[in-house]
């Protein structure tokens, strides 16, 4: 079973379609234009199927972000040209509630984050969870903002600057090549599975 799973991730990442839903894949951050060395966080909570058999998180943002999920630190990618891809199956709570939170900076210029999370289930289904106008950000936030009990009721939605494959980015297609950049995208220097405090 295991076998035909990857098997099936590997021809979905292949064809991979462009999200489910109204809004799609996005370039999102906190307004339409952004201010010169911003910062910007973002969460967003949902719901893992107790069936999940991996689970691949592919992102970008202009100009750098740190990714964390359920509260612990992933990676650091600082380079949006250079798509960040990993393999979250093992952070990930199946059959709760879980959250991606991600920290994300702007040097000057524009500024966007893009994520997509492609979850395989035990069944073959693909569920894809996508950066959109369903995330929430903010521009401070108190301790464990990154974690998956924290109260962000107070935060505003975030904003859709371009869709995957517009504006300043559309050389980013990781829709459709998750591939690209992945390999020289992680940095090491920060320890694995840190808890971000
Ligand atoms: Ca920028």
């Amino acid at each position: 079973m295991l076998h035909f799973a990857q098997f099936a991730m590997i021809l979905l990442t292949l064809l991979i379609a462009p999200c489910s839903g109204a809004e799609g894949l996005a370039w999102i951050w906190s307004g339409k234009q952004a201010g010169d060395k911003e910062r910007v966080l973002f969460r967003r909570d949902f719901e893992v199927p107790e069936n999940v058999v991996s689970a691949t998180l592919t992102s970008s943002a202009d100009n750098w972000h740190r990714l964390c999920v359920n509260g612990v630190f992933l990676e650091w990618n600082r380079d949006w040209q250079k798509v960040a891809r990993v393999d979250i199956k093992k952070n990930l709570k199946p059959g709760a509630r879980n959250v991606i939170a991600v920290e994300a900076g702007n040097e000057g210029g524009p500024a966007g984050f893009v994520l997509l999370l492609q979850m395989v289930l035990a069944d073959g289904k693909v569920m894809k969870l996508c950066s959109d106008g369903t995330w929430l950000c903010a521009k401070e936030a108190a301790e464990g903002w990154e974690k998956p009990d924290f109260d962000s009721k107070a935060w505003a939605r975030a904003v859709e600057v371009e869709k995957m494959g517009g504006g300043p980015w559309a050389q980013i297609q990781f829709s459709e090549n998750p591939a690209i950049g992945a390999e020289e995208a992680t940095s090491k220097k920060h320890p694995a599975e840190a808890v971000v405090r």
